[in-house]
């Protein structure tokens, strides 16, 4: 009998590019049919066909406090009456702005716009504007969003000139990008030594999730911010996953590296559009109207949508909110390494505040190299044998998973004994 998720996979499918309004929903990497959501609370989902998961996607990142939480919707209840936009400013706004601040200190000054890309985007125009330099450099198996200068692959070697790894970029915007290693500190070194005062910026993941997660090493971060203040180069730490997500102050506070820039989404918007890019007031005067860098939205700061940030912002600031999800999310990931190493499977954890990664190896993957070694196959079995146990783990091997702080100790378990189930069949 065709599910709903089937018959509507399938008639998406002739309206919408691969039935899907972002790649990765596609289940393409892990292949099968997509699960079509209707309900979400706390830490369940409710698909199409009334199936209910466990949810460690969390909008991929977003639902921190788990879906649907009652005063987050009474707030966008209570504010969405008032209108939803107005293309003017807003104190809301303004109260943004200072809870950022309060939150990211190096954050002098802020800027709201309505998605991440739109964030990273922003930030390596006003770098290039600030240093009057083109370069930029980033980390292969590092995601910004999919702005032209950052859809870029590095070819092989430490340092390349960017190849375009999407269609519709040109060889001109991709050559000023820059790509290296994730934590090759030596290449970061080489690269800076030689051309380091042509460079604008460094964007970084300092904890990386766009490849799985991956941790930096010591001196890694150390170096980005050494070199860059050695050569007049913007660090910017793209933060839209980790803020608010590692620890409340951000990757920038757990590995205490101030960066000059740091862009920011998901979490500070609840799961409305919200994204922030901001640093230095120094940089961030050059924008319009102040400045010559042109950067504008019609919804950048949303009345609605900086409400449901606001609230979330302010709920996860409850006393020892990241310590209890850091220790829930360990404590899934200790499970989960037990009971593969009961059914004698290469597989391994690690997570960081409320993001972890899982791999099909026999180590923690340390670089892009180590994690395309891992075993995207078993992975992919994994992911299936888990979604038939109601458990929606993120349908790549290269992508990093969330936990919220609805979910429970009986969730916790459940998962886990799903894994065992799922390991067996590995197995057999
Ligand atoms: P958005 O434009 O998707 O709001 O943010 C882009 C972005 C920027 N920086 C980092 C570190 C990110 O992780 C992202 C987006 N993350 C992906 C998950 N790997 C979003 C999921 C998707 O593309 O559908």
């Amino acid at each position: 009998m065709t599910s709903r998720n089937q018959s509507l996979f399938e008639k998406s499918q002739k309206l919408i590019p691969g039935g899907v309004n972002s790649p990765v929903r596609a289940f393409r990497s892990v292949g099968g049919t997509p699960v079509f959501f209707k309900r979400g609370l706390g830490s369940k989902l409710w698909d199409e066909d009334d199936k209910q998961y466990i949810d460690y996607i969390g909008s991929w990142g977003p639902m921190i406090l788990g879906h649907a939480h009652p005063e987050v919707i009474n707030t966008v209840r209570e504010v969405a009456g008032n209108s939803l936009s107005f293309g003017a400013p807003t104190a809301r706004e303004l109260d943004m702005a200072e809870m950022i601040q309060k939150l990211v200190p190096s954050m002098e000054q802020v800027r709201l716009v309505s998605s991440g890309t739109e964030a990273t985007m922003s930030a390596i125009r006003v770098a290039r504007g600030f240093t009057g330099r083109s370069k930029i450099v980033k980390f292969e198996g590092c995601y910004h969003g999919h702005a032209d200068a950052l859809l870029v692959k590095a070819g092989s070697g430490l340092l390349t000139f960017g190849t375009p790894s999407s269609a519709g970029v040109p060889p001109e915007v991709a050559a000023h990008t820059l790509t290296l290693n994730y934590n090759d500190i030596e290449g970061v070194k080489t690269l800076f030594n030689e051309i380091g005062d042509e460079i604008a910026c460094i964007i970084v993941e300092a904890v990386a999730g766009n490849m799985n997660l991956v941790t930096p090493i010591k001196g890694f971060l150390e170096t980005l911010r050494e070199e860059c203040t050695k050569h007049g180069a913007i660090l910017i730490f793209d933060e839209v996953m980790t803020g608010f997500r590692v620890a409340l102050g951000g990757a920038q506070a757990l590995y205490n590296v101030k960066p000059d820039m740091t862009t920011l989404g998901k979490v500070i918007g609840g799961g409305l559009p919200v994204g922030a890019f901001g640093g230095r007031a120094d940089i961030m005067q050059c924008l319009a109207p102040v400045g010559p860098v042109y950067q504008a939205g019609t919804l950048s700061g949303n009345p609605v949508a900086v409400a449901a940030g606001m609230k979330t912002l302010e709920l996860i600031q409850a006393p020892s909110f990241h310590d209890k999800l850091s220790a829930s999310t360990h404590k899934l990931m200790q499970g989960l390494s037990d009971a593969a190493k009961e059914a004698g499977i290469d597989f391994c954890t690690q997570s960081v505040g409320g993001m972890f990664g899982l791999y099909f190896s026999k180590t923690v993957p340390t670089s892009f190299d180590e994690i395309m070694k891992t075993d995207k196959e078993a992975f992919n079995h994994f992911f299936h044998f888990m979604l038939d146990e109601g458990i929606y783990l993120a349908p790549s091997a290269f992508e990093a998973g969330f936990v919220s702080a609805a979910h429970t100790e009986e969730d916790i378990a459940a998962t886990i004994a799903a894994a065992k189930k799922s390991f067996a069949k590995l197995k057999a």
